[in-house]
């Protein structure tokens, strides 16, 4: 092994791996703050422009608002602009929402979603190659480097995760070792034989594959895996000690949702760990009011919307992504504010009896209990017309009955203390809930069939 990866914790002796030298920074890394703002206004200018001339929707939208892409004559004049939902994208089904010919797209994605029909991203060959170009360097900020080998178990498909970190890596100049999800005994026998650096994976499957580990009676604490790029769906910082102490890996965050181009709009870098870096130059971002339209400012928490300041085939204006966060400002690469760690999304925000909570917060709780292994789900049921839920928790193997039932206990008293509501939990034996192979759901909803 010539390479080392430059995790904050990993002994890294300096050539190729240090994090914190800005040798490796691209031109756009090393902007400040206020260079990155002239940058984005042009490019804002330019992307209204464009999307108002080329797309239907935008013009329409636009115009009902009483807006023209000439009115924005700063970053705060995009407020005045109408949002972009999920729904509009539906309803331009399946390509009405591209600025360019069909015949210039390059690549089209769609999302599964779970109900109607999915929505459709397009391509250029332009936005591919922007689209490569983050990825490479949220790969960069993980600690990856030129030679290193990057083992993908993201989805390769309509799904963006596989082929955006594909991209990416041979981007880099890394060797790509294009896994996609499943065949979980496989994924681990790779691992062992090709010796990679670098995992990209989603936390939940990234479990799934450390069990697959041990069932095959290897330490996974032993393997070559340096850096983890963990996204996709959320996870929290107990999560993270947890994957982190389990593999002895550096686990990293990376963000990014297909509207707005697929993995790649944000990324924690490996040496502060301390929340993700928006690659503004790209994706401006606001944080609004979940429920209504006012834009808060720094600091305060909401739902973030994206600008794409750069995509060709298919610009998105201030798309609504249900996403909760806050923006704070950078530190480890200091052009470009960061997004703090997912609570969760507004649509996985499960109201019982008038009390909100966020799967996220029973991971913090479930992972702080002693006997218990990481894996959990939410039952939703309705009992005598009041909706009730039952954390579903897996019992670490080899742990006694009288230590699963203080563990039930313990998670239905920390609810009640943290979260201020009474749920019910179950204590299963070990290797009984449904493992993820990708992203995970882990709200059971069978409030219907009561
Ligand atoms: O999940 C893109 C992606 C692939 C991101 C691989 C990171 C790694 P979609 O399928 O369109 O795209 O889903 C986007 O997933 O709006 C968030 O709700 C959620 N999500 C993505 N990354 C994170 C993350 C991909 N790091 C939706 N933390 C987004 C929390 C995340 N949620």
């Amino acid at each position: 092994m010539t390479s080392s990866a430059a995790g904050a914790g990993s002994a890294g002796t300096g050539s190729p791996g240090s994090a914190d030298t800005h040798e490796w920074w691209d031109t756009a890394e090393r902007l400040d703050p206020e260079q990155m703002r002239e940058l984005q206004l042009e490019r804002l200018q330019q992307t209204l422009r464009h999307a108002y001339d080329n797309v239907p929707h935008y013009r329409r939208t636009f115009d009902e608002a009483g807006v023209h892409p000439s009115d924005c004559k700063s970053l705060e004049d995009l407020a005045a602009f109408p949002f972009t939902t999920k729904d509009d994208l539906r309803e331009n089904y399946p390509f009405g929402m591209f600025a360019v010919p069909r015949t210039d797209v390059n690549r089209i994605h769609a999302s599964s979603g779970t109900t109607g029909k999915p929505t459709v991203v397009g391509y250029t060959a332009q936005d591919l190659d922007m689209w490569a170009d983050v990825m490479a360097r949220s790969i960069r900020a993980a600690g990856g480097r030129p030679g290193h080998i990057v083992h993908v178990s993201y989805g390769y498909g309509l799904f963006t995760g596989g082929l955006g970190a594909h991209d990416g890596a041979e981007k880099l100049g890394c060797t790509v070792v294009p896994a996609s999800g499943g065949m979980t005994a496989r994924q681990v026998q790779l691992i062992n034989d090709f010796r990679p650096e670098i995992i990209m994976i989603t936390p939940s499957y990234m479990l799934t594959l450390l069990d697959e580990f041990e069932r095959q009676g290897l330490d996974p604490r032993e393997s070559s895996l340096q850096v983890g790029i963990f996204g996709a769906e959320p996870w929290t910082e107990s999560m993270r000690a947890e994957i982190e102490e389990r593999a002895r890996l550096d686990a990293v965050d990376i963000y990014g949702l297909s509207e707005v181009t697929g993995p790649g709009v944000a990324q924690e870098c490996v040496e502060t760990k301390d929340g993700l870096h928006i690659w503004e130059d790209h994706f401006y971002p606001e944080v609004v009011d979940p429920l209504g339209e006012d834009v808060r400012s720094d600091g305060e928490s909401g739902e973030l919307v994206f600008t794409s300041l750069t995509k060709q085939a298919m610009p998105v204006i201030r798309y609504r992504t249900r996403d909760l966060t806050r923006l704070l400002p950078g530190t480890a690469r200091p052009a470009f504010r960061r997004m703090e760690k997912i609570t969760g999304r507004s649509d996985d925000m499960i109201i019982l009896r008038g009390v909100n909570l966020f799967p996220t917060q029973v991971e913090e709780i479930v992972l702080g209990v002693d006997g218990l292994a990481p894996h959990f789900q939410l039952v939703l049921t309705r009992q005598d017309r009041m909706d009730h839920m039952t954390v579903m928790v897996e019992a670490e193997p080899g742990s006694t009955t009288d230590r699963r039932a203080d563990a039930a206990s313990e998670v239905v008293r920390a609810v009640k203390d943290q979260i201020g509501v009474t749920v019910d939990a179950d204590v299963v034996d070990p290797d009984t809930l449904e493992r993820s192979m990708g992203k995970l759901r882990r709200i059971k909803d069978r409030r219907a069939e009561s």
